[in-house]
């Protein structure tokens, strides 16, 4: 007897061919790198001048700006001064604290998770 193709006419609801396939659309796992942010911490010894330099050097800000911070940083006690990737966090909080260190000045910079 010739075999005829069965069609899904033919079955009875809740039944399916065994090769059908289902394919799931997964979406694709673009993960970003974690993020941290760079904290300068007060005291009582750092010159203002000093800091606002130390802001336009290594944070890339106008003396504006880094007037401004540094302000929030005397009054608050500490600022986020940027975030960024690990390994530039730690080599700005590294440059800061190289550089106080060589001027004597006892400027606290560092890093946390955001
Ligand atoms: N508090 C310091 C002073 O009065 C100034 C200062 C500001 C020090 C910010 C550190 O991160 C700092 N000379």
């Amino acid at each position: 007897m010739i075999q005829q193709p069965i069609h899904m006419s033919d079955k009875k609801d809740g039944e399916r061919d065994g090769d059908a396939a289902v394919v799931v659309q997964t979406r694709p796992k673009t993960k970003r790198p974690p993020l941290y942010k760079v904290l300068l911490l007060n005291d009582d010894y750092t010159p203002m001048e000093f800091v606002v330099h130390v802001l336009e050097r290594f944070f890339g800000m106008s003396h504006a700006q880094a007037f401004e911070i540094m302000l929030t940083v005397h009054k608050k006690g500490l600022a986020v001064v940027g975030v960024f990737s690990h390994e530039i966090a730690e080599t700005k909080v590294t440059q800061v604290m190289d550089f106080a260190r060589r001027h004597q000045h006892p400027l606290q910079c560092t890093m946390e998770k955001e």
